[in-house]
């Protein structure tokens, strides 16, 4: 566990609880979220502070202005209470940019996440303390190699004697790496070794036995999506059982109107031809790692189910958070390359026909898929050794801070 120094008193009069006690054990930390949409954002600060925590045992609070999104993926969460604490984390509610909390108490780290700007107060009080803080802008994940370049970049702050540091995730060497828990990899082969388990999880996620052995498990958490009915027609028609797991969301309507139905909610069943759905409450975290490792197939969104569906080693379907001029289309294509480049040239075009087509450029042949799942299945599972070269985030975070408090 790294130690970090007590923090220095605050020189401002503002009262501090003195949350970090014993201080010399431990880093504290903040990390402060702006909500944008969706459960990204979010979700990526819950899984660093946890990580943070239970690995590196660093004290850590988390800002966030929307307790109903963070509810979704924690529902130990209560809506009602401004100031909490979950597993050991404390959560604020982050009411509005200027507010830092009931009282103003500065970490030793402060994490911005994704270019939400940290409340003028704390700064100012950042600014006070004698030995100030490491401030990070926590970025976005990229596959694009700029990114490279521009991670741990330090930009002094205009009238304080602050610096913020740049922290950028990433698929390749010189980036920040993405998120991975310690034991994620012996959490996965307990599930794939476990019968029991994984018929547990079958009977709790439909109430109903694992699917026969020639059945393909697709997980489907996506956006709205205009190719879905093409696709959904296609599983339909498919020469073997399809058994589609869908999260109840965005994607939800569009399968209700394919099985003529007036929704697709949690525990709502639909068949035709040899298709199969059902439909599956929002689970927590780790809920959601069980539907990954569940699945054959795995279509995924965003940023932090991309990140788990790619430490699940099993082939996966990105529908990236598009962006407007189609900004994302280059990220896509980044992230292509690093996946996708070793695969015998066939298949790495028809995965690239297949992601683009459900990104919005052609139609998705699944025929044409299914013919290199074998090489896709090869390749996820090389690809989560590689991915692991950069080290995780949460490690070279705790890192890059460790040398910045010596
Ligand atoms: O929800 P998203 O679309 O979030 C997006 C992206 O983060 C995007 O980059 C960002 O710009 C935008 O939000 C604002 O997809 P993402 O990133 O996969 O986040 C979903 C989270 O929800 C992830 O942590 C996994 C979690 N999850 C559960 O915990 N339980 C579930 O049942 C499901 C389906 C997801």
């Amino acid at each position: 566990m790294p130690s970090a120094r007590p923090p220095a008193p605050l020189t401002s009069n503002a009262p501090s609880t003195g949350r970090t006690a014993p201080v010399h054990e431990a880093i504290a930390c903040d990390v402060f979220c702006a909500v944008i949409d969706n459960f990204g954002d979010i979700g990526v600060c819950w899984r660093l502070a946890r990580q943070l925590a239970s690995e590196y045992g660093w004290q850590m609070r988390i800002f966030v202005d929307d307790l109903h999104a963070f509810q979704k993926l924690c529902p130990a969460l209560d809506l009602d209470r401004s100031r909490q604490a979950v597993s050991g984390i404390v959560i604020e509610h982050w009411h509005e940019p200027s507010h830092a909390g009931e009282t103003l108490e500065v970490a030793d780290v402060a994490i911005e996440a994704f270019g939400c700007e940290l409340p003028h107060v704390y700064v100012a009080a950042m600014a006070r303390r004698e030995r100030p803080p490491v401030w990070l802008n926590l970025e976005y994940l990229s596959a694009e190699d700029w990114v490279a370049d521009f991670h741990l970049r330090r930009s002094p702050h205009p009238r304080y004697p602050l610096t913020k540091t740049f922290f950028f995730p990433g698929l390749g060497a010189g980036t920040g790496g993405v998120l991975k828990e310690r034991h994620l990899d012996a959490a996965r082969a307990t599930f794939e070794a476990s019968p029991q388990m994984r018929a547990g999880w079958w009977q709790n996620a439909i109430g109903a036995p694992a699917p026969e052995p020639d059945a393909t498990v697709i997980s489907l958490f996506s956006y709205e999506n205009p190719v879905i009915d093409s696709l959904l027609g296609q599983w339909r028609d498919s020469p073997t059982p399809i058994v589609l797991l869908v999260p109840e969301g965005r994607i939800s309507g569009a399968i209700a109107r394919f099985f003529g139905l007036p929704g697709f909610a949690a525990g709502t069943h639909a068949a035709r031809g040899n298709l199969r759905a059902h439909a599956l409450a929002f689970t927590d975290q780790p809920g959601y790692d069980a539907l990954l490792w569940a699945s054959h197939l795995n279509f995924v969104r965003g940023e932090d189910s991309f990140v788990r569906a790619q430490w699940a080693a099993r082939p996966f379907v990105w529908h990236i958070y598009p962006q407007a001029d189609d900004a994302h289309l280059p990220k896509l294509d980044a992230a292509l390359a690093h996946y996708a480049g070793p695969l015998p040239a066939p298949a790495r075009a028809a995965l690239a026909r297949f992601w683009h087509a459900w990104n919005g450029t052609g139609r998705p042949d699944w025929a044409d898929f299914q013919r290199h799942r074998a090489a896709f299945e090869q390749r996820a599972a090389a690809w989560a050794v590689e991915l692991a070269a950069p080290g995780d985030l949460a490690g070279n975070l705790a890192e890059f801070t460790k040398s910045q408090l010596k």
